[in-house]
């Protein structure tokens, strides 16, 4: 009877099949919803490596929980990718380990189910990666798109990138004889100001805050272009190796032969640089086809747990002093003096100096501004000069030009007390730390990735992920 009794079955089976997963939540109305940072602003769907906090929902209560996939699918095969955590509880250094799909069950009322999401291949000059929620047959019931938007190698650039940056650029772009400054000038004049008063360490033994307070002004640089295109993140001149498509006509310019003048072809959106006297932009060395200071610069921006100084007062001052100054020498020109913003290139040389630092911190694990190690002076400054360092330094301190306050900032050993009459509102980012009242310390910028601390500060770049085996630690296949 064993045939009859299997006739009856299989047709309950299937009913009972058809009941379970045909809930009213598959059905065209319902669909899922996907939130990146939690916010339903798209605005802030950009991420690095850092895990952010994203959450999925079925967009009407159903009778029944739906199980779903998620899943990120580039568009195009220079797509970047994304990974996936479980859960609600904080994902820390010791246990990141993303995936390719999540398995998640989105609730029968309606609510969100939350879990972790985060870059684990950069983007390729847009959002080219849809976050999907399918079904167990594959088909997709929602999604959103994102960047994993990462500081890249200034030398692999995408053409798209590429001309996104320099199209940006363009616009800051000095017209001589105008009254008005333009927004890259003022961050010449601010830089100009902040080396007066001793940004650069190079006046005394004192340790200063010249890592920090000139990686808040690179992030207030990337923000402000990001406004213009939010697909944009500052490259960086990795000037260890020949560069020869950064130092082209097309891209950031070739100096001439015979002269200091830089050539920028035509169709270059940033052809017609300038001084705002007029004066063309200059440059004493061509770095296209030589790496300036190999020997010197490789080991620190590739040092390992071996090479690489344990604590930060050895790490700032070889940093400064032996890569960063030897990187301006180099180039000479603009780059060779107190002008030295008014060349783009500055940006993206210390967008190096700093990816050196970002290297360090991970090959040491010093994002805790509280240590030492990871930073100095630590704490907030005592009101007290006695020990020949002032407020700005210290890690809790505010910095010039974002705090609220103004003036005698950070000028070792003087007393020199020098009111600097303005500030700048820091820019606000969508979803992201930092603002005109939430300014930058330095030790907010020390963790920078939110390793410490929990919230990233929107910028990482594209060979210091947030774990020592960055993205090649995906795991493939479902949790
Ligand atoms: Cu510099």
């Amino acid at each position: 009877m064993s045939t009859i009794a299997n006739a009856w079955f299989v047709p309950i089976a299937a009913i009972v099949a058809a009941f379970v997963w045909q809930p009213k939540a598959a059905t065209a109305q319902t669909v899922a919803l996907i939130e990146i940072r939690s916010s339903p602003e798209t605005e802030d769907d950009f991420l690095c490596w850092s895990p952010v906090r994203a959450r999925a929902r079925l967009s009407q209560p159903s009778s029944d929980d739906l199980a779903v996939t998620l899943r990120g699918a580039g568009v195009g095969p220079s797509a970047g990718a994304v990974g996936f955590m479980a859960g609600t509880s904080p994902v820390t250094r010791a246990n990141y380990a993303p995936k390719e799909e999540l398995q998640i069950v989105l609730k029968a009322d309606g609510s969100w189910t939350e879990f972790f999401l985060m870059g684990v291949k950069a983007s390729d000059g847009g959002k080219d990666i849809a976050v999907r929620a399918e079904l167990a047959n594959g088909t997709s019931i929602g999604q959103t798109v994102t960047m994993v938007r990462v500081r890249k190698n200034a030398e692999h650039l995408s053409p798209k990138e590429r001309n996104n940056f320099l199209s940006a650029l363009a616009q800051w772009k000095i017209i001589p004889g105008l009254a008005r400054p333009t927004r890259f000038e003022d961050f010449f004049t601010t830089h100009a100001d902040a080396f007066s008063k001793g940004i650069h360490s190079a006046f005394g033994s004192m340790p200063s805050n010249f890592l920090p307070w000139h990686r808040a002004f690179l992030l207030n640089f990337e923000r402000e272009l990001q406004s213009i295109d939010p697909t944009i993140s500052l490259p960086y001149w990795k000037f260890d190796e020949p560069s020869p498509h950064l130092f082209s006509a097309d891209f950031l310019g070739a100096k001439l032969p015979g002269s200091n003048e830089v050539d920028l072809a035509a169709t270059n959106p940033i052809r017609g640089w300038s001084a705002p006297s007029g004066q063309p932009l200059t440059r004493a060395r061509a770095a296209d086809t030589m790496a300036p200071m190999a020997a010197n610069v490789l080991p620190a921006l590739a040092c390992t747990s071996d090479s690489c100084p344990d604590e930060f007062r050895e790490t700032t001052d070889k940093f400064e002093m032996n890569y960063h100054n030897g990187a301006h020498g180099f180039i000479l020109g603009w780059l060779g003096g107190g002008a030295s913003p008014r060349d783009p290139l500055f940006f993206l040389l210390h967008a190096n100096v700093d990816r050196g630092w970002a290297h360090w911190q991970q090959v040491r694990d010093r994002y805790d501004s509280a240590s030492k190690l990871s930073y100095t002076p630590e704490g907030a400054y005592p009101g007290s000069v006695k020990d020949g360092m002032k407020e700005g330094l210290y890690a809790n301190d505010e910095m010039w030009p974002w705090g609220q306050k103004q003036g005698n900032w950070g000028t070792p050993n003087t007393t020199d007390d020098d009111w600097l009459p303005y500030r700048f509102p820091f820019p606000s980012a969508p979803g992201l730390p930092l603002s005109e009242t939430d300014y930058p310390t330095p030790a907010k910028m020390i963790d920078y990735m939110g390793a410490f601390h929990g919230a990233d500060l929107g910028f990482c770049y594209d060979d210091v992920h947030y774990v020592d085996n960055g993205p090649s630690g995906v795991i493939a296949g479902e949790q």
